[in-house]
């Protein structure tokens, strides 16, 4: 064996596939500590895409679909696998999105996105506390999003465990996972808290491009 190399659960084999951190998981610190996001990252994340794998196994038509598409289709699913598909296929699809828009150094969008923030939710003081209220009252586990519309208009969502607005055919802008495992470490039971130290990671470089993206149709997960 090499040194360094970490024990992990086997390798997934299907169609899914961990994402890298696409950057060191101290870039967060001090808002999100390193082994949070390293705990997150490889061993939570990875679970939801074994787990999918392992659902779709037998069922290569499925398997062979686009995530966002396998998702908005969950009532044709199976009902053995359609719960596993749903919460670990929800759980891979959040958590891809969830990574690249931080590493950033927080501040306020720009630009087009600046002005949508604007003529949709009030301005980008109000969004926040409007995003941080709705993600402090998510009852127990899930997450909060702002979506977006094919014409650009933004929203503020919730949903409950590893549930997306990708269900619904819609497209998520940007959200923040408010599961314990998120935060519990460095934050304890504070999660407004980590709700308000969150901003100060976001990389509105990446956000601005899934807006561009989700205009132009071309937003995937
Ligand atoms: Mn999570």
């Amino acid at each position: 064996m090499t040194r360094g190399v970490r024990a992990q659960a086997p390798a997934a084999s299907g169609p899914f596939s961990l994402p890298p951190l696409p950057y060191a998981a101290s870039a967060n610190e001090p808002s999100i500590d390193a082994q949070t996001m390293q705990i997150h990252h490889d061993l939570h994340h990875r679970a939801y895409v074994t787990n999918l794998n392992n659902a779709l196994k037998d069922h290569g038509q499925l398997a062979a679909m686009p995530l966002e598409v396998l998702l908005s289709k969950l009532n044709e699913v199976p009902e053995g696998i359609r719960t596993a598909v749903r919460n670990n296929g929800g759980g891979h699809a959040n958590h891809s999105m969830f990574w690249p828009i931080m590493g950033g150094k927080g501040g306020s969008p720009g630009g087009e996105l600046g002005e949508a923030v604007t003529r949709d939710l009030g301005g980008f003081d109000k969004m926040k506390a409007d995003f941080n209220a709705a993600g402090a009252s998510r009852f127990g586990s899930g997450w909060v999003f702002v979506t977006v519309a094919r014409d650009g208009k933004l929203a503020i969502t919730t949903r409950p465990n590893q549930d997306t607005p990708l269900f619904e055919g819609e497209r998520v802008l940007f959200g923040n996972d408010v599961w314990e495992h998120a935060y519990y470490l460095k934050y304890q039971n504070r999660r407004p808290e980590y709700l308000a130290n969150w901003w100060n990671v976001v990389d509105w470089n990446k956000v601005s491009e899934r807006y561009a993206a989700a205009k132009a149709g071309t937003l995937t997960i």
